[in-house]
């Protein structure tokens, strides 16, 4: 027996062990490495075989590792870096290279400084591929490039791609705080370990600034908008520093969130007047501190005089005199402010949704040129769908940029399936007719050439091993990325290559898949709020439905607000009978929106309070669509619940199963949503439900006695 026990079953015991490890840690890894899985080709390319790239910054040196790694996974081959006249690829700056390759130096100048040019040209009679740009940066983004177009198609020998970002700033805003939980965060906590900071550098900063770098993102915000000035004391200003300091060779700035108050709180200063000389002293000081940390800093992100922020208008001054005071002791170092729009007031009884607009307008034009004032994507608070901001194009002589939630506050945290480029792309697809025909949200943020511009998307990203939760919350960091590179790219497109990057190249799967993933966003908004309807979430947390909240201390706190649903209907009226909050946009807009005969039904809550009984295009009541559209979103989750069943051959075995898992929690929450929001409305509808709609298992009471305090997102008690 003893005997039996150690020739066969403790051997067998152990590598049933070490293929469980192996699975889990191919598991991990596949988790982990996001859209660079680099996954082993089965076609031959020696295009990595000699590379000419002669390594002489920290940059270069990132290529030359990023190219390892890639050519090591993808073809099982070690590249052998070198300038020889063998080479398969050379990577050379415009400056570097022979004056016989005229045409495309001249195309690759012709571009922005951080663009880049790829060619395959005739070396000493062979084709090989040439990238090349004005700097070490360019070639970093040209290098991502190349990887992508061998990650979709690892066989392609030709290329002639030229590309630039349109946008200059292209930044993720980590709403972490410096105790390590992340406000609206739901990918477990912030992935920086202040405590292990500066002399731990984690090599997880390392990867999550290669994966940033090979989407183009430039930029990245570390602490909470609702920040601490403890993180502008030396103390944490090196810990900053290291982590400025491992993301340079990518191409990423840091920029930090600047509370108002801070000459009071670490400076000692009785006030923080924005027109006190003393005040605009001290701040000079403190960006002069910085930049002796940090270089090359990019800049402040500002939260003034908004959810108790402290700011300007403590003092009795407004966001120019703020924002201006921060770019003139910034200018010097070409730091930037970001002066955040998100205001409503306490004392502004009027429409929310018009508040922003409102404090913001009168001020165009009179921000210092290095301030971009950030403006969220529609007026009230990353809804699953909201109309465009109309500050977008009313503000022509000041620079906006965009401000894009990518963590899922309002669309099911990370535990829905949401593809979210599809709803940056509405918005930046959105005509403002502010300046005429053609005057997109995309147009508006891009501004006018070579001047500051950009955009901000708020991260999902934690300490959760797959870095955002959802395995898909993934491609709204990676859509992001994305699209800040290029606003006008396609959300189709965007899935597509996520996709084969990410999981396989399967054409049938990536066609089955990127349609789910295109047709979720409109299911959120199916299963959450349909028609219009907006903010209705529980309290605080935001999680799940809420309706029926009415008892919190601002009435632009409470849901009831939002949807204004009595016996006689329901809506918020923006129309001139209304809150007109409709004027604040172009008059082709106001008229589009405002008339009930073209306003679309995706808006028509939002624009119009109507009676239940009011009969929409397809020849239904309100109440009848109310309840079919909710039950629409549930439908379109179970489908594609379906769908990702049959996607099993395609995708390993634990991401399959972390999604299917998922997808369930989803579905019942999509139930969930709808049984609560139905029945709660019907108090006042007074109507049946519509026979389509799947009769809901408990009464109101139930759904208003679910009570959720440990949320995830929120700050802790214990
Ligand atoms: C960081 C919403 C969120 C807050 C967030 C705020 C903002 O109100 O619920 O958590 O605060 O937006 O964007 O400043």
């Amino acid at each position: 027996m003893n005997y039996f026990y150690k020739k066969l079953i403790l051997p067998l015991f152990t590598l049933l062990l070490l293929c469980n490890s192996f699975i889990t840690t191919a598991q991990i890894t596949k988790d982990y490495d996001l859209w660079l899985q680099y996954q082993k080709s089965s076609v031959a390319n020696g295009i990595f075989k000699n590379i000419a790239l002669n390594a002489k910054n920290e940059t270069d040196k990132a290529i030359q590792n990023e190219l390892k790694t890639a050519s090591e996974r993808m073809f099982q081959y070690s590249p052998t870096f070198s300038n020889s006249e063998n080479a398969t690829l050379i990577i050379k700056k415009t400056s570097e290279l022979e004056p016989t390759q005229k045409k495309i130096i001249d195309k690759a100048n012709a571009l922005n400084d951080e663009g880049f040019a790829i060619e395959t040209i005739q070396n000493k009679g062979k084709k090989t591929v040439l990238i090349t740009a004005k700097n070490s940066l360019g070639l970093l983004y040209g290098t991502f490039r190349l990887l992508r177009e061998l990650q979709i198609n690892p066989s392609k020998k030709d290329f002639s791609i030229a590309d630039e970002p349109k946008l200059k700033v292209r930044m993720l805003n980590h709403w972490d705080n410096l105790d390590g939980t992340v406000e609206r965060g739901y990918a477990g906590s912030s992935i920086w370990n202040w405590q292990k900071l500066p002399d731990f550098i984690d090599k997880k900063y390392i990867d999550y600034a290669r994966a940033n770098a090979s989407v183009g993102i430039n930029g990245v915000a570390l602490i909470n908008v609702n920040s601490n000035a403890l993180i502008l004391t030396p103390q944490y200003l090196e810990k900053v520093s290291a982590l400025a300091k491992a993301f340079r060779p990518y191409g990423i700035k840091v920029y930090l969130t600047a509370r108002f108050s801070a000459p009071i709180e670490i400076g000692g200063l009785k006030t923080a007047d924005p027109l006190n000389q003393e005040v605009q002293q001290w701040w000079n000081n403190k960006v002069n501190e910085i930049y002796k940390f940090i270089p090359d800093f990019g800049g402040f992100l500002v939260k003034a005089n908004s959810e108790g922020q402290p700011g300007p208008q403590n003092y009795g001054r407004n966001h120019v005199d703020g924002a201006n005071m921060m770019a003139k002791a910034l200018k010097p170092h070409h730091g930037i402010v970001m002066w955040r729009a998100f205001v409503y007031s306490e004392t502004d009884s009027s429409d929310r949704a018009k508040q922003a607009y409102s404090e913001f307008v009168p001020y165009d034009g009179k921000f210092e040129d290095n301030v971009l004032v950030q403006v969220k994507n529609g007026a009230i608070d990353f809804q699953p769908r909201e109309p465009f901001h109309p500050m977008f194009g009313a503000m022509p002589k000041s620079k906006l940029m965009m401000e894009y939630q990518i963590t899922q506050e309002y669309l099911g945290f990370s535990t829905h399936l949401v593809f979210l480029p599809k709803l940056y792309e509405e918005v930046l697809e959105s005509e403002t007719y502010k300046q005429g025909k053609g005057s997109t949200v995309a147009k508006i943020i891009e501004g006018k050439p070579n001047e500051l511009n950009g955009m901000a998307g708020v991260a999902n990203i934690g300490s959760d091993l797959n870095w955002t939760g959802h395995p898909f919350g993934q491609s709204n960091w990676y859509g992001f990325g994305r699209l800040a590179w290029n606003p006008e790219l396609n959300s189709e497109k965007i899935a597509e290559e996520w996709l084969q990057q990410t999981f396989s190249k399967d054409s049938n799967f990536v066609k089955m898949i990127s349609k789910i993933m295109l047709q979720s966003r409109e299911s959120v908004v199916k299963y959450m709020t349909p028609l219009g309807l907006h903010h209705i979430m529980a309290t605080n947390h935001h999680y799940g439905p809420g309706p029926w909240v009415n008892d919190l201390a601002r009435p632009e706190w409470n849901p009831v607000y939002y949807h204004k649903a009595d016996k006689n209907g329901i809506g918020f009226d923006r129309t001139a009978t209304g809150s007109n909050a409709l004027a604040q946009y172009s008059p082709e807009i106001a008229q589009y929106y405002g008339d009930l005969k073209t306003c679309p039904e995706e808006y028509l809550l939002w624009f119009h309070h109507l009676p239940w009984d009011y009969k929409m295009k397809n020849g239904k009541i309100l109440w009848d669509n109310l309840g079919i559209k909710y039950q629409e979103g549930v439908n379109e989750v179970k489908n594609m619940i379906t769908i990702w069943e049959s996607a099993k051959p395609y995708v390993d075995a634990e991401r399959h199963q972390e999604v299917a898992q998922l997808l369930n929690i989803q579905l019942k929450e999509a139930i969930w949503w709808k049984d609560a929001c139905m029945t709660y409305f019907q108090t006042f509808s007074n109507l049946p439900f519509p026979k389509e709609m799947e009769t809901p298992k408990h009464d109101l009471e139930y759904y208003k006695s679910l009570q959720f305090p440990f949320a995830p997102g929120i700050k802790p008690h214990w």
